[in-house]
């Protein structure tokens, strides 16, 4: 198949994995062993349990409460170190040469790990990519939503030395989406931007939560790109606004699926927003959960849309176009 070669192939940029969803079962034993940590009997016991477990995801909680205590084990600075230089090493193999990675700092303060250690431990792999493998980096911090919008502001306040010496580059906005819409998080996101022009803002919408979400988040976060989106589907207005204003969607075709936002990864509206020019990128979102990296996403794609060379050079196009990296960057990666 010469189309499955060329996807193989192309030059792919990363902008939605969680790093914490990175986290293979093999490693996830090994901290825990290694930190003495004690995980719930309702956790999978082996590496084969896991697969099994992550096969059968409900809908989004119910992989969120494997994935909150999955990386329980996360303790050191140099275990965060050694969770995204694995994760580098997928991504390269998939070719991929820009990633934008997710983090979730607030997962990690209840149990005592400080968000300087969480981010200098993730900004050393991220430093590590660049170096040994050649793969520009963004670091996003996420904010999470099923916690009190006074806590995402402390976050925000604690990390401004951080969005200062330039060691995080984006503010995300994940977990529980139906019942935490955006507009609660307002003012975490006007304080960062008030603060710091030219940081990136984005936040998972229309996933579980219907177009209201989408529209909400750029109504109110004044976000730029917006992760998932499914459900902008719902609205022909809010398909033109997004078409018209370059509002980049990332999609996640294999979470999707895992996570029953659809039944078929055929149901995703890829032909409509190629026919109504809605810029999307295809991503990993939590691959050690969901069974495939970057490229797994890409062939999946390919599998059930049967996409001509030109669709696939728009794909590869708006995700260079989307990308938070330099202008110079840009041009190397067509
Ligand atoms: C997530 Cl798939 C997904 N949705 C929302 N929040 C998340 N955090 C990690 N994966
Ligand atoms: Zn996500």
């Amino acid at each position: 198949d010469h189309m499955e070669h060329f996807i193989r192939e192309l030059p792919k940029c990363e902008h939605h994995v969680h790093l914490e969803g990175t986290l293979e079962p093999e490693l996830l034993f090994q901290l825990a062993e290694r930190n003495g940590v004690a995980l719930p009997d309702t956790f999978p016991k082996t590496v084969a349990e896991c697969h099994e477990r992550y096969s059968r995801f409900k809908d989004l909680q119910d992989f969120l409460d494997h994935y909150y205590v999955g990386m329980s084990v996360l303790k050191h600075e140099d275990d965060f170190f050694e969770l995204g230089k694995a994760y580098f090493h997928k991504a390269h193999a998939d070719r991929c040469l820009h990633s934008e990675v997710f983090f979730d700092p607030q997962a990690h303060a209840e149990r005592g790990v400080s968000i300087e250690s969480v981010t200098r431990g993730l900004n050393r792999a991220c430093q590590y990519a660049t170096k040994q493998l050649g793969i520009s980096t963004r670091l996003i911090m996420c904010l999470l939503r099923h916690l009190p919008p006074t806590e995402g502001l402390d976050t925000v306040k604690q990390s401004l030395t951080l969005y200062e010496e330039g060691l995080i580059h984006g503010l995300g906005l994940d977990s529980s989406e139906k019942p935490f819409p955006p507009e609660l998080f307002t003012e975490c996101y006007s304080l960062i931007s008030s603060k710091f022009p030219s940081v990136g803002l984005t936040a998972h919408a229309g996933e579980e939560g219907d177009h209201s979400y989408v529209q909400k988040s750029l109504s109110h976060l004044n976000v730029t790109r917006i992760d998932h989106g499914v459900n902008t589907k719902q609205s022909e207005d809010l398909i033109k606004h997004v078409a018209e204003n370059e509002i980049m969607l990332t999609l996640c075709p294999l979470s999707n699926k895992k996570l029953q936002v659809v039944q078929d990864i055929a149901e995703l509206p890829v032909d409509l927003f190629l026919r109504n020019g809605v810029p999307f990128s295809i991503n990993s979102d939590d691959p050690a959960y969901f069974g495939g990296y970057i490229l797994d996403n890409y062939l999946a794609v390919h599998d059930k849309f049967n996409l001509s060379l030109t669709d696939w050079c728009v794909i590869s196009k708006n995700s260079i176009k989307g990308s938070w990296c330099s202008e110079d960057r840009k041009k190397e990666l067509h």
